[in-house]
């Protein structure tokens, strides 16, 4: 039987590379870059080629199972939805439903089954329980730029093709390959700013990979990164270098910056940041002095406790040094489809708000519809009106990727009922009652609702499945909305299809009212995330307008560009005002929560630096908490390792390759040490997303080498006020060396 060659976006990571997958007789024979793909142009990662092994990976469900006897076994979908039935219905109705809570996990962000349906869940259970991986992750980031632009997606990107000043804050883009920003092969695009003359720089603890390829890399201390903007900002004010550029008409707020960053002069941040006021100021000066460039900031900027704060001044330094909107600096995408900074009026809105209602414990606010993740062990734990009995997991596996794992695992436990949706028995579905799978990616179709808002160039990629689904296993769309009407009381017996017709009705009258019946009529045929796709590429700015502009994009011009890599929509181009949802129609500089928040920062200049603290790692093998069990990534030298630096080594009689406790509190770890010369001295880094030696999972290859959780030591209290998010870095932790033997 002769081959056939299929192209898939790749849904591991945010870089969604076009892949090229050649397939015989039903079997997978190779993966590798799709040349012509229109985004990432044959890049790929060895995560891209682990697709087969995960296709393949006999330890991935492919039934459900019903935890009986406290032994999780194999069961049909009719068995399964029938359990459910039974036991979630009665808990609401006993105990209303904010007793039940969800929480959704990075992978959704990666399929637009999970994303366009999971909302239709949420509304079913009516909980205000809701929770994601997006607390654990950029949560501050969506936050400011929400604030400041007026909806949670208007995220500022470098615009690397034109860009000669990249600053490169907290982020490892050569081990993430980019994140809240779609840039696959940003060595490769690094390369070409610098071989124009343009300069990378990095500021991270760690001499990072991406610091390895920079022009510069600055040592900065943990946590200080809002002490090292905010002083960029006072040069920028004392040395007379704000210039606002092509938005200046456009941006209110900028005397309140000015007196905000007052009290954060070099000096006075330069101890709290562990960098030379000279190297302050001479950021600064580069990039008030250079005509295209940006900054982009990270992860290791948002998981700290002024995230929100961060996220926001690296946008002001793009804002006043005039550097947003303009090629070369940080611009915006337009995506053809689902961005909401296209619908609508254009240049004004409703803009976010925050707070509308608050977690029962802790008090914390909801942002963006959610509260923190870090909330949910206590709401399953504390007795009273609302305590959470019931929860639902989809795609997520907390027990690890979430500070306080052990907490959390216990608290699970305890609950009356759960339900996963998930393709792997794993340290958190262990504890559910049912687990329902989906699909391997490669059976499903694709097309990325979220990243398009946040590409290095705008474009349109559909993917088509590749594989054929197992007869009689649903897709992940169809699960939602089947649970979603067991939780509205309608049985088990409803087909998938038809509630879906029911839904996708709903969601034309909402959205275009008279002309409803048109669109429903426009889009027949469709079903599924395939139909909502179409729905919304047709009205969006690239449209066809359901037939008005013929000339524009709908659902079949896409698919039909799938083997020539998809459609290329061009470079980012300017689109402010358009862009704009703030209520004033103005980038808001100087948000008032911002404003008052910095006060925080001001109490903490003179914090001491703890002797040693923790901070996380990516490595390019391995993605989160659930990768391990792929020969391809698991093979090599173990990766969760404690970097830690000679110095630091020799004071705590550490030794390379010995084992050492790693302690914060009564949370204690035991890692493996690697000294590296990468670390700044007092800083060490573990990877998060190991410790897979639980009991009662499925997951052979990665048990043989489980590494330390990183989240059992780190402590699930400690957040960004403004944006709920964890704090994962910059925690302080003492070390010593531990007798014991590390499995692998
Ligand atoms: N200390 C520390 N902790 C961190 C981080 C850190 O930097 N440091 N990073 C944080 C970040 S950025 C994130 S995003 C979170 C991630 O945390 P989570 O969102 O919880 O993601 P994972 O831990 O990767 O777990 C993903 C789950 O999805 C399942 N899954 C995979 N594919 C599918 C699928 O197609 N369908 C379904 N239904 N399930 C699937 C996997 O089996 C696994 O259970 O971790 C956070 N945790
Ligand atoms: N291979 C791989 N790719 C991934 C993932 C993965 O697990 N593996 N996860 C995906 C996910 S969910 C996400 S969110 C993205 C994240 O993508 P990135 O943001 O690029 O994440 P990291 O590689 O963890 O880089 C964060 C950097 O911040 C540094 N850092 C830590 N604390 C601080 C601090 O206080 N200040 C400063 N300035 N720096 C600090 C760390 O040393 C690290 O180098 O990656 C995605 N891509
Ligand atoms: S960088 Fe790797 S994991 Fe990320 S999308 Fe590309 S191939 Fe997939
Ligand atoms: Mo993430």
């Amino acid at each position: 039987m002769s081959d056939t060659i299929h192209h898939r976006i790749c849904p591991l990571c945010e870089a969604c590379c076009g892949l090229e997958i050649k397939v015989r007789s039903g079997q997978l024979i190779s993966i590798r870059g799709h040349e012509q793909d229109v985004l990432s142009k044959g890049y790929l990662c060895p995560k891209g080629v682990a697709l087969k092994d995960l296709h393949e990976d006999a330890d991935r469900l492919r039934t459900p199972l019903i935890k009986r006897n406290g032994v999780h076994q194999s069961a049909t979908w009719d068995e399964a939805f029938a359990e459910i039935e039974r036991r979630l219905p009665p808990i609401i109705a006993a105990h209303g439903r904010n007793a039940t809570a969800v929480v959704v996990g990075n992978p959704s962000a990666h399929k637009i089954g999970l994303l366009s349906y999971f909302p239709k869940l949420v509304r079913a259970l009516g909980t205000q329980n809701v929770f994601s991986a997006s607390t654990l992750d950029q949560m501050p980031k969506q936050l400011a730029s929400g604030m400041m632009f007026g909806h949670w997606l208007s995220i500022a990107l470098p615009d690397i093709a034109r860009t000669q000043l990249l600053l490169v804050i907290g982020a490892n883009p050569l081990a993430s390959n980019g994140s809240m920003w779609t840039v696959p092969d940003f060595k490769g695009k690094a390369r070409a700013m610098q071989a124009r003359g343009g300069k990378l720089i990095v500021i991270d603890p760690r001499r990072t990979e991406t610091a390895a390829i920079a022009d510069a890399h600055h040592f900065i201390r943990p946590g200080a990164d809002v002490f090292l903007l905010a002083a960029m900002l006072h040069t920028l004010f004392a040395e007379n270098l704000v210039r606002l550029g092509a938005v200046e008409i456009w941006v209110n707020g900028v005397d309140e910056v000015c007196a905000a960053v007052a009290p954060f002069s070099p000096e006075a941040v330069t101890e709290r940041c562990g960098l030379p006021a000279s190297t302050i100021r001479e950021l600064a000066r580069q990039l008030a002095g250079t005509e295209r460039a940006a900054v982009y900031a990270r992860i290791g900027t948002c998981t700290q406790e002024y995230g929100t704060l961060a996220s926001w001044l690296v946008d002001a330094l793009n804002v006043l040094t005039g550097h947003l909107d303009v090629p070369g600096g940080a611009m915006f995408a337009k995506a053809a489809a689902f961005a909401a900074n296209t619908a609508g009026r254009a240049g004004v809105g409703k803009g976010i708000s925050t707070g509308r209602h608050h977690a029962r414990v802790s008090g914390a606010p909801e942002v963006f519809g959610e509260l923190p993740i870090t909330c949910l062990a206590e709401e399953i734990e504390t007795p009273g009106d609302d305590q959470v009995r019931a929860l639902i997991t989809v795609a997520t596996n907390p027990v690890l990727s979430s500070p306080n794992g052990p907490r959390l695992s216990q608290a699970l436990d305890s609950l009356d009922f759960m339900v996963s949706l998930d393709i792997y028995l794993n340290e958190t579905t262990r504890h559910a009652d049912v687990i329902l799978p989906g699909l391997s990616p490669l059976e499903e179709m694709h097309y990325d609702l979220a990243f398009p808002q946040l590409s290095w160039r705008n474009h349109a990629r559909y993917s088509p499945p590749v594989l054929p689904p197992p007869p009689g296993q649903p897709e992940e769309w169809q699960t939602l909305l089947k649970l979603a009407a067991i939780v509205k009381n309608k049985g088990t017996q409803l087909d998938a299809n038809a509630l879906d017709d029911e839904e996708f009705a709903q969601d034309a009258q909402r959205l275009f009212g008279a002309h409803a019946d048109a669109v429903i009529h426009a889009t027949q045929g469709l079903r599924g995330p395939q139909r909502v796709l179409d729905m919304a590429l047709r009205s969006g700015p690239y449209g066809d307008g359901f037939g008005l502009k013929p000339e524009g994009l709908n659902l079949a011009k896409v698919m039909a560009s799938n083997s020539s890599g998809g459609i290329d929509l061009g470079a980012l181009q300017p689109r402010i005002p358009e862009l704009l949802r703030t209520p004033s129609g103005k980038i808001e500089l100087a948000p008032l929560s911002f404003i008052a928040d910095l006060q925080r920062a001001v109490a903490d200049l003179q914090r001491p630096a703890p002797d040693l603290m923790v901070i996380g790692r990516r490595d390019l093998r391995s993605n989160n908490s659930w990768m391990h069990n792929l020969p391809l990534l698991a093979k090599g030298p173990m990766r969760c390792t404690a970097l830690v630096h000679p110095i630091d080594a020799a004071r705590l009689q550490l030794s390379d390759g010995a084992l050492a406790t790693l302690e914060a509190g009564a949370r204690q770890v035991q890692a493996q040490v690697q000294i590296s010369e990468q670390m700044m001295p007092g800083v060490v880094s573990l990877p998060h997303g190991w410790g897979h030696d639980l009991p009662d999972t499925r997951l052979a290859l990665a048990a043989q080498r489980p590494g330390a959780n990183l989240n059992a030591l780190l402590d699930d209290q400690l957040r960004d006020p403004l944006s709920g998010n964890a704090v994962l870095g910059g925690i302080a932790i003492t070390m010593r060396p531990c007798s014991g033997v590390l499995a692998g």
